[in-house]
């Protein structure tokens, strides 16, 4: 397959998103063509990499210019948890790398950049079940404040200045590669890794608090295919509702039950209980169903399984050690 000649710019290329869907950029448009960025070199070196603060509108601009870019990721954000210890310093560090992009991006005649956003947009008005796309926004985090703002700015810069701007509102991602920082969501990660190493867990959460989850691959997957849809089936320059399970921690324990039967989780909810239960149980996503033709593939079972068969050969030796 011939590459396409673009140039790929990753912000947050260490981060959960980013560590994932790097290889898959490379894979697309080839090693040269993507650049990976963030505030700190990655662990293991894999490709171009460059370090970046994207608070900084010079240093963007540099990398932009210098590598020619067509398409921006930018999947750098101070996620809801841990944005709530200094709310000011997450508004000032999700805004002001977003302003830029954008900035940046139209300037430099960027192609496309993909911005995501969150379930966090959603708060105590919208309705908790089948939350549809055109929902009252009320959040109750900073960080779910940036990311109404971030969808307004999208589309700002999509109706004045016709920059492609594409957006997806992530639920909880659960994946192997990386540990995810500071989301009330990350509970549905952390306790994959207990489980394998014969541990038992400790819930941030309450057993029945459902929040709406989506495996990396669907997440990815949606990522490239709202990317590569034409231009002309994006109705939405906001962000689209996506889904893919939900579940709660109880329901989680007995998926996980199945592979390890002595696995158990014990309830402390912490102050991120107050944060999920002012989001979204379940999501309706049928706009982006009929615009480009999204179907998640995984549900509970099937995730616990790839969960467990990937983080299994990862603390392999120290069990075996022990
Ligand atoms: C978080 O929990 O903050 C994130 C999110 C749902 O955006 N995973």
């Amino acid at each position: 397959m011939a590459m396409k000649r673009e140039s790929i710019l990753v912000i947050g290329a260490n981060g959960q998103i980013g560590t994932a869907l790097l290889p898959l950029l490379r894979t697309q448009f080839g090693q040269s063509h993507v650049i990976a960025t963030d505030l700190r070199q990655p662990q293991s070196d894999q490709g171009l990499f460059e370090l970046l603060d994207a608070t900084k509108p010079d240093a963007l601009t540099d990398v932009v210019r210098r590598y020619r870019i067509t398409q921006i990721y930018h999947l750098a954000a101070v996620l809801s948890a841990k944005g709530e210890s200094d709310p000011i310093w997450a508004w000032n560090l999700n805004m002001q790398t977003v302003l830029n992009v954008l900035e940046v991006a139209r300037l430099h005649k960027v192609k496309k950049v993909f911005i995501p956003s969150s379930i966090a947009a959603f708060g105590e008005h919208a309705p908790k079940y089948d939350t549809p796309q055109m929902a009252f926004l009320d959040p109750a985090t900073v960080y779910g404040i940036s990311k109404v703002a971030t969808e307004n700015w999208s589309m700002y810069y999509h109706k004045r200045y016709g920059l492609d701007v594409r957006s997806l509102r992530y639920p909880g991602v659960i994946s192997y590669q990386s540990m995810p920082g500071g989301g009330t969501t990350d509970y549905a990660v952390s306790i994959y890794h207990e489980a394998v190493q014969g541990h038992n867990f400790e819930c941030f959460l309450s057993a029945d608090t459902l929040l709406p989850m989506i495996y990396m691959d669907d997440a990815l997957r949606a990522t490239l295919e709202l990317m590569d849809a034409p231009e002309a089936n994006i109705s939405v320059r906001t962000s689209y509702n996506l889904a893919g399970m939900s579940f709660t921690p109880a329901e989680l324990t007995k998926a996980i039950q199945v592979h390890f039967p002595d696995f158990v989780t014990e309830y402390k909810p912490d102050f991120r209980q107050a944060i999920a239960d002012s989001w979204p149980k379940t999501i309706d996503d049928s706009v982006a169903q009929q615009d480009w033709g999204w179907k998640p593939a995984f549900d509970l079972p099937r995730m616990t399984q790839e969960m467990i068969t990937n983080l299994t050969p990862v603390y392999q030796p120290l069990v075996s050690t022990l």
